[in-house]
């Protein structure tokens, strides 16, 4: 679509809205850039602007007026699609697109693109790694925190994009077609935004939507959906397995990764040369090698790569040991399962500070995985009575209730002793007592390196 004077809605002044806004002035767009936030300050998102374009900002309603002329509109991930405003804007038949869908109409180059319910920022950290270390041009985007539309306009034909591509973003997709796809997992996540688990799943598998015969999808053998959805696709299927060993696909027998095709069967690495911990990021690990592989790094590259990386901040992350006590920040564990996996991680006595806001989960399960290494669950949040009466019907009592982090910190820390872990893992996202799980867990790093 030509987009030079095309009067163009961004919904949400956020870094999509900042980013899609940049792209469309730059491109000679005239700008409608809309917040229902009336408390954003209209001289603060101008100054991240170019001076000079055609930019109008709006803030609390959406009038009529601006409905009437619209072109496009480019909705931010955080922007339901069900909202009324954004239904008004259907009604009008304007055409809708999300920030990555604009981003993929103005870039050139590859996409390999990674969605899933958990360990989507791990896998798009490595694969975006071994791809820097193969070709020159890389640009790692989406949902990791760098909207794709900042990177877009400079992208070459060479250049390669790995996309973090969350539900949010999959939904207002249209023409998103990337190379190399991977689907990791699908657990219950996000469902106050999809409202049912088919309709998550659905938004899931849009991934695949527009790749071509030619193109790969890699898929998680362990889980049902997947493996079921795998047999649907008409494009290549590569499956990771770490319980199973493939008769194709790349999969974990004892301690190695090995890689099977048609005819050669590759061992990649051990999982003792990794410095990622737990079966999960061993499954990342997988999946970015498949995805590279598919996308004909040379094996040796992704080997050399896989063996060097670290863990990604937020997830299972070291803070420091204080007295004994090892504190570790997974701040990035804003679901049952991916707090689950945390869990899973600690491998001595855990206090664990969960609980934020609520996306309507249900916490059994993540309080089952439990497996008597929890001491004491400290609860913060909007979510904590929730939490505190699933662990109470799960037979879970040693449950204290906090009124901020610092306290949580506090309560830990005088409660741990020497040989114990304190984990962040919340199960729950930030919002309602900070912006996002980066500053969440920034402020616990700060707190747990504070004490005394
Ligand atoms: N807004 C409205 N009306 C609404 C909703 C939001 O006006 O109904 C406005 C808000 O007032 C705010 C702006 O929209 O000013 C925020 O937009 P946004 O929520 O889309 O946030 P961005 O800052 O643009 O960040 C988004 C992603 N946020 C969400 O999906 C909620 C970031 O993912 C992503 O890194 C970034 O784009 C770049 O692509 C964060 C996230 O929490 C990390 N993702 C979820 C997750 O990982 O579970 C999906």
């Amino acid at each position: 679509m030509e987009l030079a004077q095309k009067k163009v809605l961004v919904f949400g002044a956020g870094i999509s809205g900042i980013g899609a806004a940049k792209l469309l002035l730059n491109a000679g767009a005239e700008v409608i850039l809309f917040d229902g936030n009336t408390s954003v300050n209209p001289e603060e998102v101008r100054a991240k602007l170019p001076q000079g374009g055609r930019l109008e900002i709006v803030l609390g309603e959406l009038p009529d007026r601006v409905l009437d002329v619209l072109d496009l509109a480019v909705l931010s991930p955080g922007v339901p699609t069900d909202l009324p405003q954004v239904n008004a804007i259907r009604a009008k038949q304007v055409r809708i697109w999300g920030e990555i869908e604009l981003a993929n109409a103005c870039g050139r180059g590859d996409v390999l693109a990674i969605t899933g319910t958990n360990g989507k920022t791990t896998t798009t950290s490595l694969l975006g790694a071994i791809m820097k270390a193969w070709k020159d041009e890389v640009y790692i985007v989406g949902n990791i925190g760098n909207p794709y539309t900042e990177a877009a306009p400079l992208m070459t034909e060479k250049a390669v994009t790995v996309a973090e591509i969350s539900s949010f973003q999959l939904e207002t997709i249209e023409g998103f077609a990337p190379r190399v796809s991977a689907i990791l997992n699908i657990t219950p996540d996000h469902l106050n935004r999809h409202h049912t688990m088919e309709e998550y799943i659905r938004v899931k598998e849009l991934i695949t939507k527009n790749q071509r015969p030619e193109d790969t999808c890699v898929l998680n053998y362990e889980d049902d959906i997947l493996r079921e959805f795998g047999s649907t696709l008409s494009v290549k299927v590569i499956y990771f397995s770490s319980l199973h060993t493939l008769k194709q696909g790349i999969y974990l027998e004892d301690e190695n990764i090995v890689y099977q095709d048609e005819k050669d069967r590759t061992v990649l690495c051990s999982v003792k040369e990794l410095n990622l911990p737990g079966r999960h990021n061993h499954e990342n690990v997988m999946a970015a090698s498949a995805m590279a592989i598919a996308y004909g790094v040379p094996v040796e590259v992704i080997r050399t790569v896989v063996r060097s990386f670290k863990a990604v901040e937020h997830r299972i992350e070291y803070v420091t040991e204080k007295h004994g006590v090892v504190y570790y920040n997974d701040s990035k564990g804003t679901n049952p399962d991916a707090a689950i996996k945390g869990i899973q991680a600690m491998d001595r006595p855990t206090l664990l500070i969960g609980g934020g806001y609520d996306k309507d989960s249900c916490y059994e399960e993540w309080i089952q995985a439990f497996d008597g290494k929890v001491k004491y669950l400290v609860l913060i949040g909007q979510t904590r009575e929730k939490i505190a009466e699933a662990a109470k019907r799960c037979g879970f009592g040693n449950i204290i209730l906090a009124d901020t982090l610092e306290e949580a910190v506090q309560i830990c820390a005088d409660r741990a002793v020497s040989g114990d872990a304190v984990l962040l893992s919340p199960a729950c996202a930030s919002w309602g007592m900070f912006p996002n799980y980066e500053v969440r867990g920034r402020r616990f790093k700060e707190l747990v390196n504070q004490l005394a």
